[in-house]
């Protein structure tokens, strides 16, 4: 069996009650793709707002979870929390995180870690900076911030794991990369998880692309043999994020 297309939207700090209601309820009524996975990822306020009046069949996941259990930890969202109130998933390794609020790959690593543990699933996020890219460096980055979550989750880990490959230079920025950098870089993955984790979570593990994705270049870019969906930022927000998920029809 194939990998199942996996469309991801990240709202990041965006959107209102009314706004975010709008999105929902088209999102709801549109004729989805049911060959495609889509999970949305509204702001932590409008988590349970979403999964209230999302259709079922589509998730809703956090940007982010803490990987304690419960606690003094003031302006943190547990796994639990998740759970308790049906969201599925959630995002973990944003760039935007990494870099602004510097979370660093072993951070990253436990708070999967702790995701996986409470059965939710996680869209981990990596990618390299334009510096990065410059300096031929971003196979070493991709794979070394996919290394320290492996050391800690294990094999059968992955099981539930999304890759999302996001390049921070093509981040909101309209700059998407051309489908043979995707394609180089997700291969180079996949060729890492051959080697480092097993030949099953090769073959079975989604890789999705992050980075300025739209309803104009993402048709090219899901023809590519390693990319298993998108992660959308600006265009989730929009309704042409419905021709993203039917991008493949
Ligand atoms: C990358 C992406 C979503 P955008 O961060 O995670 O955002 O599509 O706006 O570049």
């Amino acid at each position: 069996m194939g990998r199942k297309f996996f469309v991801g939207g990240n709202f990041k700090m965006n959107g209102t009650i009314s706004s975010i209601k709008e999105i929902v309820h088209n999102l709801s009524s549109a004729k989805l793709d049911s060959n495609t996975e889509v999970v949305i990822a509204p702001p932590a306020l409008y988590l349970l707002l979403t999964r209230e009046h999302l259709a079922a069949g589509i998730e809703v996941a956090a940007q982010n979870v803490f990987d304690k259990p419960n606690g003094a930890f003031t302006g943190e969202i547990s796994v639990s929390q998740l759970k308790d109130s049906n969201i599925t998933w959630t995002i973990l390794g944003h760039s935007e995180r990494r870099t602004i609020l510097q979370e660093s790959d072993d951070f990253v690593a436990t708070k999967t870690k702790s995701a996986l543990d409470g059965g939710i699933g996680v869209i981990l996020c990596c990618g390299e900076s334009l510096e990065q890219r410059e300096a031929n460096d971003t196979i070493n980055v991709v794979t070394k911030q996919l290394e320290a979550v492996n050391k800690v989750i294990g094999q059968d880990g992955w099981k539930n794991v999304v890759i999302a490959y996001e390049p921070i230079w093509a981040i909101g920025t309209g700059k998407v990369a051309t489908t043979e950098q995707a394609q180089e870089v997700h291969a180079a993955l996949r060729k890492w998880l051959k080697d480092g984790v097993g030949e099953e979570a090769a073959e079975n593990t989604r890789i999705i692309y992050g980075g300025s994705v739209s309803e104009k270049n993402c048709k090219e870019l899901s023809k590519q043999s390693d990319i298993d969906g998108f992660l959308v930022g600006g265009a989730s927000l929009k309704p042409a994020f419905v021709d993203i998920i039917n991008c493949q029809g």
